[in-house]
């Protein structure tokens, strides 16, 4: 925006200088052009007002820089249990008090999977774990920590922030605090990674920490669940010899 609101000041008096002269100077009022040597003054001002609008915007952009690539802190009404799980990752982005939730995001043909609590380096065996809708605590910092088990893929929901792309065997991090219970943010993968690239779509859906938490366990029993059917079902047909 500051960007923005200069470039429409220079815009504005540059068009305005150029209409004032079209209409000042118009060949109907002056069959002859004056030839006029250069105005020192009015060549040093402009070079040296283009000057200090490029240190300005450098300025502006480097004060900005620190809070691009450091997370804030989660608010005081975030998720208690951010903690900051120690995990092997010394380039994962963390915010000053070292307080944040991890959820390793993983790309695949077609679609997304969310692991929550840990960064994509750590075994997340047994942890919780969705497909396709993320659910994430409001006022909480949420480090994603990206990869892919396939091709590349590109995670980006446009209201939390950039694309990233999610590679295989690699780490690429991006983060959002969001501020809203309520609120589903809607993106898809931004890098065509195959066939059915446009079905690999993302939800974010933001609940309030205390309904975070409750999910997180209703996920935990419904994977806890199925894992058993399947293992009783397993045994019925391995009793039955047909596996
Ligand atoms: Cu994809």
């Amino acid at each position: 925006m500051i960007v923005l609101y200069v470039a429409i000041v220079v815009f504005v008096v540059v068009e305005g200088a150029l209409f004032y002269s079209l209409f000042k100077f118009r060949a109907k009022k002056n069959p002859h052009a004056s030839q006029i040597h250069g105005n020192t003054r009015l060549e040093i001002s402009w070079t040296i007002g283009a000057a200090v609008i490029l240190v300005v915007l450098a300025a502006v952009t480097f004060s900005k820089l620190h809070s691009i690539t450091t997370p804030p802190n989660s608010d005081a009404d975030g998720l208690s249990t951010a903690q900051g799980v120690l995990t092997a990752s010394v380039d994962e982005p963390t915010p000053p008090n070292g307080k944040k939730l991890t959820i390793c995001v993983t790309g695949r043909q077609y679609i997304w999977r969310y692991t929550y609590g840990v960064g994509c380096k750590t075994n997340g065996f047994g942890l919780p774990y969705s497909y396709e809708e993320m659910v994430a605590p409001a006022n909480t910092t949420v480090v994603l920590d990206l990869q892919s088990v396939d091709v590349i893929h590109s995670w980006w929901i446009p209201q939390l922030g950039g694309k990233a792309d999610a590679v295989p065997g690699y780490s690429n991090y991006t983060w959002f605090k969001a501020p809203k219970a309520g609120e589903v943010y809607i993106g898809q993968c931004a890098e065509l990674c195959g066939r059915n690239h446009a079905d690999m779509t993302a939800r974010v859906r933001i609940v309030s920490p205390a309904d975070y938490t409750a999910w997180l366990d209703k996920q935990r029993t419904a994977i806890q669940t199925s894992d058993n059917n399947v293992v009783r079902l397993r045994t019925t047909l391995r009793a039955d010899g047909d596996m």
